[in-house]
């Protein structure tokens, strides 16, 4: 098993992770804004800044894009991934298999659980399947850890996202992406429950310049290894700006303040 410091979607321990499936999680709708980003070349020349260690997509957009970006961008293929159009306790096929994702190329595996949902139990037994898998290809395991279903009323409680991160690290994940739980206090506790795991921040919806650095920065100084990110990224009309902040942020460690100054 090569250390998860020894992959390219690491640098200097940490990891900027691009994240593009929104078309197949959110449907066309995340597009309206930016309708020159529904063209999945568009944000994979995102993904070529120093910054961005990784661009997580789905199979099909891997097929069709990546051959023209090998060189410069390392590939973070999602396994499993669901559309919104259906009602019902969450869950995500596996839509990918990690033999497929290794001939397509890819430095790293993604897999979305939702504990909590009554498909937990099934969604476990796949990660496990990937997860083994994986580690035959020495290929990274990112786990999107989304505790989510109808017996949790707040998927970003202190209480639950720790969870989320002491679920991903006992299942054998590198990598948790977690949603930030409010507070320094509460995601350096997430991070601590990680042991000796790394947990990154999720972006969200987009926000402004600042308030996103800011939670950035915070979840930074809390002990988080970086950013799985998408909307606050590509949605903004000058992603290279962005970037640029986040670099600062993340590698070196410097306020939002100062980022967005320089
Ligand atoms: P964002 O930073 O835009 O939220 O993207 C990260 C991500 O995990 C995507 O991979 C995924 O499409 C989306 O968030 C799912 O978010 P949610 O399940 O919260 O709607």
């Amino acid at each position: 098993m090569i250390p998860i410091d020894d992959s390219p979607i690491v640098r200097d321990g940490k990891s900027l992770i691009l994240a593009m499936d929104h078309g197949l999680e959110h449907g066309p709708v995340d597009f309206e804004e930016v309708p020159e980003k529904l063209d999945p070349a568009a944000v994979f020349e995102t993904a070529t800044h120093d910054a961005v260690t990784a661009m997580a997509v789905q199979k099909g957009v891997a097929e069709g894009y990546y051959p023209s970006y090998e060189d410069d961008v390392n590939l973070l293929a999602k396994l499993n991934g669901t559309s919104n159009l259906w009602m019902g306790e969450p869950d995500s096929p596996v839509n990918c298999s990690v033999e497929y994702a290794a001939e397509l190329g890819a430095d790293a595996v993604g897999f979305t659980v939702y504990s909590g949902s009554n498909h937990e139990v099934e969604m476990f037994e796949e990660f496990r399947d990937a997860h083994e898998t994986a580690r035959e290809y020495d290929l990274p395991v990112v786990m999107w850890s989304y505790p989510r279903g109808q017996g949790l009323k707040n998927d970003t409680k202190p209480g639950t996202i720790s969870y989320a991160t002491r679920i991903a690290l006992e299942l054998g994940a590198d990598i948790a992406k977690v949603k930030y739980p409010g507070s320094p206090e509460a995601m350096e506790h997430a991070c601590r429950a990680a042991g000796d795991m790394k947990v990154v921040m999720s972006g969200g919806s987009k926000t402004s310049d600042y308030e996103f650095l800011s939670t950035v920065e915070a979840a930074v100084q809390a002990g988080a290894k970086g950013l799985a990110v998408g909307r606050n990224v590509w949605q903004r009309e000058d992603p290279t700006r962005i970037l640029d902040a986040l670099e600062k942020v993340i590698y070196e460690e410097e306020t939002a303040d100062a980022a967005l100054e320089s």
